[in-house]
C-alpha cells in the first residue's frame, strides 16, 4: 500500500464542456510535488465523478482540496466533498479559489468543509497539510475549532519566483480542447478597478509578475515536453509592464519558439503601443488579443471605471488590424442604469467593428459576482442573495435567470439575451472550423449545421439585428439547441 498520508485529491469544480487546463489546481499540485506529496487532479470539466471513483481509492486520502468559482459549478464540488466526508470523516476537506475566498465564513459553515483558504493557496495549503491538528498560526485561513468558526489574519501575496510547470504532466492533455493548446500565467492581478471584476477584492489591485527569465524557462520546459501549437496567457493583465512584456516577447523569438499565443490586452494600452512594439508583438507569434470594450457609451465606461474611451476601442482595433493581430472585443449588456439610448450606442459601436471586419466575441449580460463594487451597487435592488454554499450552487446569475439582474425587466432582459445570442452566433460562425477529420454521422451532422442551420439563422439574425426585431425569437431557440449540440461550451 502506498503512503496514503501523502495522497491529496485536488478538484477543479467546473461544468462539463469547458476545456481549459485548471491552473489553480496545477499551481497547488506543483508545490505538493515539491514537498513529496502525491497530488491527484480531478477536473470535473473533463472527467465524471464515476470515472474518478474507478481510479482513486477514497479510503487512502489525506485531503480533498476543492477549487471554486461562484455559480453552478460549485454543485460538483459539494457532491465530491460530501462523498469524501461520508466515506471517511477524517479526510480533511479544504476549499479555496475565488468563491470560497470571497465568502469564506459562509463556505466553511457547510458540514462537509473543514477549512477555507482565502487568496492564493499555494503556501497556506502546504502549511495546513503539515499541521492538520493545529491550524491556529496559519495565515489566510478560516476554519472550525470546537464548533466555532475562526478567521486567521490575512496572508501576504506570494512571490512569483518558483517554477510551477511540473504538474502539467498530471493531466491528460488530450482531454483539453484540441490537445495542443496550453494555458499558463506570467502574472497575477491587475492595477485597475473595473467595478464588475473580482480583482479589487481578491488582488487588492496589486499586480505581481514572474520575471522574464522564469517565464522563458517555464515555457522552455513546456515546449520541450508538449510542443504546444498555441499558448494562452490566461491572466488578468499581461502588459502592465511594457518593458517586461518586451523582454518576454524578444525571448520567444531568440529561443525560436514556434507556438502562436493569445492573451488579453486593454484598448488604451494598444493605443499607446507604437508600430515597432506592435511589430514585435506580431513577430513573437501573437495571434490575437481579447479586449474588453464593454460599452460604446462614455457614461457607462466611466460608471464601470474601465478607464477607456469608445475612440480608443476603434483606434486599438485599427492598429491591431494593421499588424495582422486579431483583436477580439467583448461588451457588457444591461449594466444597471443603462438607458436604451446608451444600449443603442453600444450596438452602433459593435456594428462599426463588424464593418471593419473586427470580431466581437460577446455581448454578455452584466452579472455581479460577490466581492465586486457592482455587487454592492445592486444590493439596493433587494436582490435575494444565497445564504449558504449550496445556495450559491443553484444561484443562476450566470445563466438564464432574472434573479441575478433584478434591475432589468423580464422583457428587457429577454431582448438583451436575444441580442447577446446574435452577437455570439456571428462570432461562432466566423470561427467555424472546417469539418476536419470528422467522419461518418458526425461529419454529416456538422455539415447539416454548417450548411443548412447556419445560413438560415444568419439570415434571420441579420434581419433582427438590423431592424432591432425581438418578437417571437423561435430562431434563438433553434440556435440554443444547435449551440448545445454542435458548439459545446460558449
Ligand atoms: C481562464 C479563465 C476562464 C476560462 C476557464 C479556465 C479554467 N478551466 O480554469 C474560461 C474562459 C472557460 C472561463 C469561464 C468563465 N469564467 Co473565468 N476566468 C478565467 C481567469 C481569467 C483565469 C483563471 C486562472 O487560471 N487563474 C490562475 C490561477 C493560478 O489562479 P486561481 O484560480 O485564483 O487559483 C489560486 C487561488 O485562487 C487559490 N486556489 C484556487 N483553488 C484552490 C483550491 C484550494 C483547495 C486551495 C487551498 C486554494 C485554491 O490558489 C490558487 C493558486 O495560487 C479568471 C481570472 C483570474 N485571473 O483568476 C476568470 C474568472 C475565474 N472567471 C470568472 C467567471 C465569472 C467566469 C464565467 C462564469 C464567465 C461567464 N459568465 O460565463 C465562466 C464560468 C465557466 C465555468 N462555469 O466554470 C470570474 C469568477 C468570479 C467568481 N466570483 O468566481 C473570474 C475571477 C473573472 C473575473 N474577472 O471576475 N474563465
Ligand atoms: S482591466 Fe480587466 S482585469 Fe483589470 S480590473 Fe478591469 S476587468 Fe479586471
Amino acid at each position: 500500500m502506498s503512503d496514503y498520508k501523502k495522497n491529496v485529491l485536488l478538484m477543479h469544480a467546473a461544468p462539463e464542456l469547458t476545456s481549459f487546463q485548471p491552473l489553480s489546481v496545477l499551481s497547488l499540485a506543483a508545490r505538493l510535488q515539491d514537498k513529496g506529496y502525491n497530488p491527484i487532479i480531478f477536473d470535473s470539466a473533463v472527467e465524471s465523478f464515476e470515472e474518478l471513483k474507478k481510479r482513486v481509492n477514497f479510503d487512502e486520502l489525506l485531503c480533498l482540496g476543492v477549487s471554486s468559482w461562484s455559480g453552478p459549478q460549485i454543485k460538483k464540488g459539494i457532491e465530491a466533498s460530501k462523498y469524501v466526508k461520508k466515506n471517511n470523516k477524517d479526510v480533511l476537506v479544504v476549499w479555496g479559489g475565488i468563491h470560497a475566498s470571497l465568502l469564506p465564513e459562509q463556505t466553511v459553515e457547510s458540514d462537509y468543509v473543514d477549512v477555507v483558504v482565502r487568496g492564493e493557496g499555494d503556501e497556506a495549503f502546504l502549511e495546513i497539510l503539515s499541521n492538520i491538528k493545529n491550524l491556529r498560526d496559519i495565515k489566510g485561513i478560516v476554519y472550525k475549532e470546537g464548533g466555532k468558526i475562526k478567521r486567521n489574519p490575512d496572508r501576504d501575496f506570494m512571490k512569483l519566483t518558483q517554477q510551477e510547470v511540473s504538474s502539467y504532466e498530471l493531466l491528460n492533455l488530450k482531454k483539453y480542447g484540441f490537445g495542443d493548446v496550453l494555458y499558463y500565467i506570467t502574472s497575477k492581478g491587475c492595477p485597475y478597478g473595473c467595478i464588475f471584476c473580482y480583482n479589487l477584492a481578491f488582488n487588492k489591485r496589486k499586480w505581481r509578475a514572474k520575471s522574464p527569465e522564469l517565464v522563458l524557462s517555464d515555457l522552455d520546459y513546456l515546449v520541450k515536453k508538449f510542443n504546444p501549437r498555441y499558448v494562452v496567457f490566461s491572466e488578468d493583465n499581461f502588459f502592465v509592464d511594457f518593458g517586461r512584456a518586451e523582454k518576454i516577447m524578444r525571448g520567444f523569438i531568440e529561443k525560436g519558439f514556434k507556438f502562436k499565443w493569445h492573451t488579453t490586452c486593454r484598448a488604451d494600452y494598444l493605443c499607446k503601443f507604437d508600430d515597432s512594439y506592435l511589430k514585435l508583438i506580431s513577430e513573437s507569434g501573437c495571434k490575437s488579443f481579447n479586449v474588453g470594450g464593454e460599452s460604446g457609451s462614455p457614461r457607462i465606461l466611466e460608471l464601470i471605471k474601465k478607464q477607456i474611451t469608445p475612440e480608443q476601442i476603434i483606434l486599438s482595433a485599427k492598429k491591431c488590424k494593421k499588424h495582422g493581430i486579431d483583436a477580439i472585443y467583448s461588451f457588457m449588456a444591461g449594466v444597471p442604469s443603462e438607458t436604451k439610448e446608451e444600449q443603442e450606442v453600444t450596438f452602433k459601436l459593435i456594428q462599426k467593428l463588424w464593418d471593419m471586419d473586427v470580431p466581437v466575441n460577446g455581448y454578455f449580460i452584466s452579472t455581479a459576482v460577490p466581492g465586486t463594487p457592482l455587487f454592492e451597487m445592486i444590493k439596493k435592488y433587494n436582490i435575494e442573495l444565497p445564504d449558504s454554499l449550496e445556495g450559491w450552487s443553484t444561484w443562476q446569475a450566470y445563466v438564464d435567470d432574472e434573479k441575478g439582474t433584478p434591475w432589468l425587466t423580464a422583457k428587457h432582459r429577454s431582448d438583451l439575451m436575444l441580442y447577446s445570442e446574435i452577437v455570439r452566433f456571428f462570432y461562432i460562425i466566423r470561427n467555424l472550423r472546417n469539418l476536419g477529420n470528422k467522419k461518418g454521422l458526425k461529419r454529416l451532422l456538422l455539415s447539416f449545421f454548417k450548411y443548412l442551420v447556419c445560413p438560415l439563422l444568419s439570415f434571420s439574425f441579420s434581419l433582427r439585428w438590423r431592424f432591432r426585431i425581438t418578437a417571437l425569437p423561435i430562431d434563438m431557440k433553434l440556435w440554443l439547441l444547435a449551440k448545445k449540440k454542435y458548439v459545446g461550451y460558449y
